[in-house]
């Protein structure tokens, strides 16, 4: 669910130049009530105040916008807060979000100045000057900070495009070669119309689809791309990415074709499944053949033989789906989550970890 992203509830964020220019329309057009009783100057006076304030306003409202809509790094799940870390750097991060919420009090402290200027202002274009001046000082200190904005909005861009989890809720993912009917099985077993997310590395789009089991409300999330080649193939950041998974997988399905007409061996298949196997200790693990109908029968025998744990199931026809799916509830061990969890906390605990107010 996208919008389970924290990412992804984000408001809109405006890069430097367009906070300049959306607080100087807004000062602008900002309607004036002064009393016509009042001197002519007097009445440029309190325009030239206000104008200035109301940029001022809408510039900080923009800047605290862009830090406080930010998702907390302090309160993330540990699958985003790795891949925040992988993708971004969190250091990278704290750094511009603190840069951009530093960059408030000069400004406040530049608008209190000019406002006391005008205030003491004995000429019109005295005032005009003077709130020119402020302005323009305002858009400076803004365009120094600019390639933080830049870098905050980047940072939201690509994280916005992950999949967005229930946090508490027993979540499965689907492993196994290309073609071997990882999606067949989660369109099959998903009562909500599944959402589309995309996962870093892959431009295929990940798959998450939501079912109740025996009431439970379980997330399962197929993973083109991801979990379907022998990690030799990747790079170091990738693993990284694919490892974070853990965080998240309550329980892995591993899909193995039998009759490879995938297009793998069932060698192929099993050396990936031992990988993933030792990449992911912590995580159940149920190993199912898929598309069993179209298996001859002495190839399933040796592929039963090679793994006597596997269930099967014909993904297509819904067969035996049920049943792994029961098998799927029961092997979510919330324990051995927990304790990766707390693993992966006491590690970032010693990493340096303040929120950006500190
Ligand atoms: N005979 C048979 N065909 C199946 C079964 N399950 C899936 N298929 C077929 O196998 C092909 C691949 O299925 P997908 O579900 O797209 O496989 P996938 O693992 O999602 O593949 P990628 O998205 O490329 O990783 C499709 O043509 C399916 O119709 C099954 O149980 N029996
Ligand atoms: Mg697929």
């Amino acid at each position: 669910m996208r919008r389970l992203n924290p990412f992804s509830n984000i408001p809109t964020m405006m890069t430097a130049e367009e906070i300049i220019e959306f607080a100087h329309n807004k000062s602008v057009r900002i309607s004036m009530k002064s009393s016509l009783r009042l001197k002519r100057l007097e009445r440029s006076r309190i325009r030239e105040i206000t104008r200035l304030q109301e940029f001022t306003k809408n510039v900080k409202t923009k800047l605290k916008g862009i830090v406080e809509g930010f998702p907390s790094l302090d309160r993330l799940h540990p699958f985003y807060l790795e891949l925040t870390e992988i993708l971004i750097g969190t250091d990278k991060l704290k750094q511009a979000l603190g840069a951009v919420h530093n960059s408030i009090p000069p400004i406040d402290d530049i608008t209190n100045k000019h406002l006391e200027a005008l205030r003491l202002a004995e000429d019109f274009h005295q005032m005009k000057r003077t709130r020119r001046a402020a302005k323009g000082r305002i858009s400076s200190i803004l365009r120094a900070t600019a390639n933080n904005i830049d870098f905050i909005i980047e940072a939201k861009k690509t994280m916005a495009k992950l999949p967005g989890i229930v946090p508490n809720s027993p979540t499965i993912v689907c492993a196994g070669f290309p073609n071997v009917g990882k999606s067949t099985l989660v369109k099959a077993v998903s009562t909500a119309e599944p959402e589309i997310a995309y996962y870093p590395f892959t431009t295929k789009s990940v798959i998450v689809g939501h079912l109740t089991v025996e009431d439970n409300r379980v997330q399962i999330v197929d993973t083109p791309g991801i979990l379907d080649r022998p990690m030799s193939k990747r790079n170091e950041i990738e693993r990284e990415a694919i490892a974070a998974l853990k965080y998240l997988a309550h329980v892995i399905i591993f899909m193995i074709d039998p009759s490879e007409a995938c297009g793998w061996t069932l060698d192929e298949q099993i050396n990936l499944y031992n990988e993933v196997r030792r990449m992911f200790v912590l995580n159940p693990i149920l190993v199912v053949f898929n598309k069993v109908d179209i298996t001859p029968p002495e190839q399933l025998e040796e592929a039963k033989k090679r793994m006597p744990e596997a269930h099967e199931m014909v993904a297509i026809e819904g067969v035996g789906v049920h049943e792994i799916m029961e098998q799927a509830i029961e092997a979510v061990d919330l324990t051995s989550m927990e304790e990766s969890v707390k693993e992966f906390l006491s590690e970032i605990s010693q990493r340096d970890f303040h929120s950006i107010d500190d």
